[in-house]
């Protein structure tokens, strides 16, 4: 098999990318290790920025999102027992963000793709690429579980955009790329609960005994997450001890948490990792494949939108021009939206986490901290900014 742009993954970043190379007109084919049902039904990111949600209109991906997607204006910080309001509009020139998960946006654009897009193929494992630094990179593949057959991609450019444990990664030879990583002394413990959530709008709580999350999938059903201690086995959390402790952390004033039957319970940790830079020879890393955030701050499946935006750009410039000028700056341009967003996702992280040996001093500036950017203040307006984010185009 032969193609212009060999992309492996179908997660958020190579579907978009696949979306945005067919509607440039440049050929390319989809690579997926995984079944189309289990990639529809991996539970993940919810909240869209402004940007991630325009990108999807304009590529034609928007009619379910702009009909069940749920518009949020603001969100609240709690701490003390009190509840502060951030709202985004007002201090963003009108951006708000969007809950749609990422189930969804994954379901809405392998629809389309199926429905005359560029090749899809799932059950198909990347084993190696080959030939990165040369005029035509190959893909190794196997299609059809272990004992399936093996084939080739040849292409001109290859976008791995197949997560931190993918096959892109170790592509990269020693030396070729600097890794710069940071993992946070806490975990999320997290459940989707079959309840209407008890607000409409998230609730991100700094507790002295550690970070709460409020969130939602749908009118119907909640996402709420508790920090736990890393090593944390989900089994010593049955039902009422994580509803009890979620109460204690969210608590303000007459506000009541609602409670349901939990639909999925799982524990994972908090890093950041970027790679530096975000390609090697015609290897161009996109999405988790090239950097992960925290998710306190709701940027990875964004930041993953970025890249493949400004991926698909250069690869249309290219195209179009015979120009690899765009291709050069991929790197660059991307890493400086992606720092920003890792300096955003740290500083909101252990704004309200409380770290482990946390003393009352460390307590006293993140309270300190937290009364800043919740008041009149340009703190406010620059966590709402980066919130919001910024434009993709
Ligand atoms: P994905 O979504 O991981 O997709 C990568 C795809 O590549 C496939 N793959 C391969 N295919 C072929 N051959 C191989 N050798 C392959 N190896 C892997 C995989 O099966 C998969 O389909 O990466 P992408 O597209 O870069 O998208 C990034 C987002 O998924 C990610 O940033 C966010 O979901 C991060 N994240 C969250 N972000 C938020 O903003 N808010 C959240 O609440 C949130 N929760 C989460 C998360 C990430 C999680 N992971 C990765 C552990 C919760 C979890 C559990």
């Amino acid at each position: 098999m032969r193609t212009t742009v060999g992309i492996i993954g179908a997660g958020p970043a190579g579907l978009l990318l696949a979306r945005l190379l067919h509607r440039a007109g440049v050929d390319c084919v989809v690579l997926e290790t995984r079944d189309r049902a289990y990639v529809e039904r991996r539970q993940r990111a919810g909240i869209l920025e402004q940007g991630s949600v325009d990108i999807l209109r304009e590529c034609g991906a928007g009619d379910r999102l702009d009909r069940e997607g749920l518009t949020h204006r603001g969100f609240e910080l709690r701490f003390e027992g009190e509840a502060h309001r951030v709202d985004l509009p007002s201090r963003t020139g009108g951006r708000t963000v969007t809950i749609y998960p990422q189930t969804e946006v994954v379901k809405d654009l392998i629809a389309l793709q199926l429905a005359g897009g560029p090749p899809l193929l799932f059950d198909t494992r990347v084993v190696a690429v080959e030939k990165a630094d040369g005029e035509q990179p190959l893909i190794r593949f196997v299609r059809g579980g272990p004992q399936g057959q093996e084939d080739t991609l040849e292409c001109e450019f290859v976008a791995g955009c197949d997560g931190s444990y993918g096959a892109s990664r170790r592509a990269l030879p020693a030396g070729a790329v600097s890794m710069h990583a940071r993992t946070y002394p806490y975990s999320w413990l997290g459940i989707l609960a079959d309840v209407p959530p008890s607000s409409d709008e998230l609730l991100l709580a700094g507790h002295e005994r550690g970070f709460a999350l409020h969130s939602m999938r749908s009118p119907a059903v909640s996402r709420l997450y508790l920090q736990v201690p890393n090593g944390t086995d989900p089994r010593d959390w049955p039902d009422d001890r994580i509803w009890d402790e979620l109460d204690v952390r969210l608590a303000a004033g007459n506000w009541r948490l609602r409670r349901g039957p939990v639909l999925a319970k799982s524990v994972s940790g908090l890093r950041s990792q970027v790679i530096e830079p975000m390609r090697y020879g015609r290897l161009l890393l996109a999405g988790d494949a090239a950097h992960i955030v925290p998710p306190s701050a709701a940027k990875g499946l964004n930041l993953a939108f970025g890249d493949v935006v400004t991926m698909a750009r250069a690869f249309a410039h290219w195209h179009r021009t015979g120009s690899a000028a765009l291709l050069d700056r991929y790197s660059d341009n991307c890493l400086r939206r992606v720092w920003q967003a890792q300096f955003f996702s740290h500083e909101l992280t252990t704004m309200l986490h409380a770290a482990p040996g946390a003393d009352a001093y460390d307590r006293a500036m993140q309270l300190t901290w937290l009364r800043r950017v919740t008041g009149p203040t340009a703190a406010a307006a620059e966590l709402a900014e980066n919130y919001a984010g910024a434009p993709l185009v």
